[in-house]
């Protein structure tokens, strides 16, 4: 799967994509990650990108042409099975989602700015608008760097065993059970008994209780409650 990112702050987006899990799914050849901005397809002399809103008001709408520009030169290379905006009035992402896109093609991704874009980008391009929760953030880069990090590590081979997806939390619409490590004892917090007791069964049957309890206790929406 390749990622395009498009957005005027490509600072913002360098270094998510340049440690741990993200930059090794691009060594092994999993993913591919690019980074465009925008202002690189702006004609105009300041490169500007963005303008005054019609009608009047306070702040900037993001214009059409430079976006139009990029997102036809890359349209043109390869098919996108996906071209996602990130808007805070989008659907709220959740691990459903997170699935969902991890099964297609290539992603196009773009960022909102100022008072977001030009209403006609969205009619001709966007095909999903996602916001990653009710509150309100200075752009959308942020939001993109979460969807590719929810997105590119469910990609087969790029977690092992240790980190694997099909035990997260949300994966069975449950939170995740406690876990602990060694020492067996920490200033008289002693780790529950079954984990060290080598019975599988036991411990799975614990494991389960807990991730149950512990979504009832926080999350009561995951099982329909509330
Ligand atoms: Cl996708 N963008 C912005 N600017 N704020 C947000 C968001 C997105 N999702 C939640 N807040």
């Amino acid at each position: 799967m390749r990622i395009d990112i498009l957005t005027v702050l490509p600072d913002l987006l360098k270094s998510p994509f340049e440690v741990s899990i993200m930059k090794r799914a691009q060594e092994k050849g999993l993913t591919e990650i690019h980074i465009h901005n925008i202002r690189d397809y702006s004609t105009h002399k300041n490169k500007n990108v963005d303008d005054y809103q019609y009608g009047g008001g306070a702040g900037m709408v993001m214009s059409i042409e430079p976006i139009a520009r990029l997102i036809d030169k890359l349209k043109s290379e390869r098919d996108y099975s996906e071209i996602i905006y990130m808007t805070p009035d989008g659907e709220v992402l959740d691990q459903g989602i997170a699935n969902e896109l991890s099964l297609k093609g290539n992603l196009m991704i773009l960022c909102g700015h100022y008072k977001g874009v030009d209403e006609r980008v969205r009619i001709k391009y966007i095909t999903k608008e996602i916001s990653i929760g009710s509150y309100v953030l200075s752009g959308g880069e942020l939001a993109a760097a979460v969807l590719v990090d929810s997105v590119v590590r469910l990609l087969p081979g790029v977690l092992n065993d240790e980190t694997s997806a099909l035990t997260d939390s949300f994966q069975d619409n449950l939170l995740s059970p406690p876990v602990f490590t060694r020492p067996p004892e920490f200033e008289g917090m002693k780790v529950p008994d079954v984990l060290l007791s080598g019975d599988f069964k036991k411990i799975e049957e614990y494991r389960e209780q807990e991730a149950y309890r512990r979504t009832k206790e926080r999350r009561p929406d995951l099982l329909g409650e509330e």
